[in-house]
C-alpha cells in the first residue's frame, strides 16, 4: 500500500493502538516489553520475528535481557511512526502469543 511509509499523525496513531494491547508510544517508537519463560523461548521468539523483519524488509530496534524483549518500532526513512510498524508489530504479537508470553506477571 502506498500509504503504508507515510508517516501517522496523533490520531491515526490512537485509532491504529486500539487493536493492539500493550504497544504504547514512546519517544516516537512504537514500544512493546515482552516476558517469556525464559532465555529460549524470548530468544526462539526473536528468531521468527527476524525472518518476518527480514521478509518485509522492515526492521525492529529491540533487545534483549533473559527473558525479556523489547521492541521499538519506527520507520527511520520517513521520521516515524508508519503502517508498516503496525504490519510488523501485529506480526510480532501474534508471534509473541503462540510463545506464551506474558502469561504470567513480571516478577
Ligand atoms: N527498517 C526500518 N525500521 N525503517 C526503515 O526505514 C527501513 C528498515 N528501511 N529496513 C529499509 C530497511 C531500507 O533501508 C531498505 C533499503 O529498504
Amino acid at each position: 500500500m502506498s500509504t503504508e511509509r507515510r508517516r501517522l499523525d496523533a490520531a491515526e496513531l490512537e485509532i491504529a493502538l486500539r487493536p493492539l494491547p500493550g504497544w504504547t508510544i514512546e519517544n516516537g517508537k512504537l514500544h512493546r516489553v515482552w516476558r517469556f519463560a525464559d532465555f529460549v523461548e524470548a530468544f526462539g521468539f526473536m528468531s521468527s520475528a527476524a525472518l518476518f523483519a527480514h521478509e518485509m524488509d522492515h526492521h525492529p530496534e529491540w533487545s534483549n535481557v533473559y527473558a525479556t524483549v523489547t521492541a521499538d518500532l519506527s520507520t527511520h526513512d520517513a521520521g516515524g511512526i508508519t503502517g508498516l510498524d503496525f504490519e510488523l508489530a501485529r506480526r510480532m504479537e501474534e508471534l509473541a502469543r503462540r510463545r506464551g508470553a506474558n502469561a504470567a506477571p513480571a516478577p
